[in-house]
């Protein structure tokens, strides 16, 4: 399998988040893609090349030029303040408050852009992000122009980010820049399976008037993980979108029996759909040991589900979102990758 990879995700490389109440070092850290890395190398799985720039028109597909303006700028504005630490929102536009007006003050903005508070922006986060949509952006032409498959290991991660929201350690959504690109160049219709840990609500949200982009999450359940406030069952899509949004929300301790159960679900929809190319938000918080998650699939189950999801016999795009048991993260992004060649 085809893997792209830029070393320009070290960019992004924040000193804090704001976990339990303290300022903790990120979860979603360098290291996690030098552990994949490492293992598709000793795995050999197959050529890994760097991406090619694609410039900002894909991502304006997706993304607002006001928000992509914010990300590129936030850090300098922030600086500028004379801020000592990392760049979080402390305010937002809560119930009966104004919740169109942009503010000017880099506080206010802070809190307009943000879904979620844990995730620090900093020098090098805008460069990074860009890069990582530029790795899928990569991905998402060599299948169109005829590989059957491809891995776009990015980082960071792109399934929390809305066409105008960052946070859940994502800026760019870039499963959803290389979905809107396969539409753009002809297809009829793309299928999005996201088994990341945590509910993909900004790729929902994005598409979720919409016919031609099917999204189906796996997740912990909203009432008891992040994002909290999206990824319900009863979330089904709007207008054209109707019937085109699948959630399968699953409750603490869901081992591989209820978790393959809802998988078998979602790939009868997406069959059935029959789309043209099926993107993979392929996060690796599902594992056992995973240390802010809440599901128990251990590593052999990533070679299972792979299987499964390689029986669809689609032209498929994986998209490397979490996974933060770091140890771990190479053997179970792996399996996967192995489950769906070796079926
Ligand atoms: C891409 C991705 O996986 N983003 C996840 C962002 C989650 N950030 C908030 C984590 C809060 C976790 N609370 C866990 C409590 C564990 N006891
Ligand atoms: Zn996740």
């Amino acid at each position: 399998m085809l893997t792209i990879f830029s070393e320009k995700h070290t960019l992004r490389d924040a000193k804090t988040e704001l976990y339990g109440g303290e300022l903790v070092s990120p979860f979603e850290c360098p290291v996690r893609a030098e552990y994949i890395l490492e293992q598709l190398k000793s795995e050999k799985l197959g050529e890994i090349i760097a991406p090619d720039e694609f410039g900002l028109d894909p991502i304006t597909r997706i993304h607002d030029s006001d928000f992509l303006m914010f990300l590129e700028n936030c850090w300098s504005a922030w600086q500028a303040e004379g801020f000592k630490g990392e760049a979080i929102p402390t305010v937002w536009p809560a119930r009966g408050m104004q919740q169109q007006r942009i503010p000017n003050h880099i506080e206010g903005k802070m809190g307009y852009y943000a879904l979620a508070g844990e995730t620090s922006i900093s020098d090098g986060t805008w460069q990074a992000a860009r890069a990582s949509a530029n790795v899928a952006l990569t991905a998402q032409a060599a299948i169109k122009n005829g590989a059957n498959e491809a891995f776009a290991l990015c980082r960071p991660p792109g399934h929390h980010a809305a066409g105008d929201m960052y946070g859940g350690y994502c800026f760019i959504n870039n499963a959803a820049i290389a979905a809107q690109a396969f539409i753009d160049q002809g297809a009829s219709r793309v299928a999005i399976l996201d088994v990341d840990f945590h509910h993909g609500n900004g790729t929902q949200s994005i598409f979720y008037n919409r016919a031609d982009v099917m999204f189906c999450s796996l997740h912990g359940d909203p009432k008891d993980a992040f994002p909290h406030f999206l990824g319900y069952a009863d979330e089904t899509g709007n207008g054209e979108g109707e019937g085109f949004n699948y959630n399968y929300p699953l409750g603490p301790g869901a081992n591989f029996q209820a978790w393959g159960t809802a998988l078998d679900d979602a790939c009868k929809k997406i069959k059935a759909y029959g789309p043209d190319a099926l993107l993979i938000s392929l996060g690796v918080d599902t594992f056992e040991r995973d240390p802010i998650s809440f599901f128990k699939l251990i590593s052999d189950d990533f070679t299972r589900y792979g299987a499964t999801i390689g029986a669809l016999k689609l032209p498929t795009l994986f998209i490397m979102e979490g996974g933060y048991a770091v140890e771990e993260i190479g053997i179970n992004a792996v399996n996967v990758l192995q489950g769906y060649e070796d079926l």
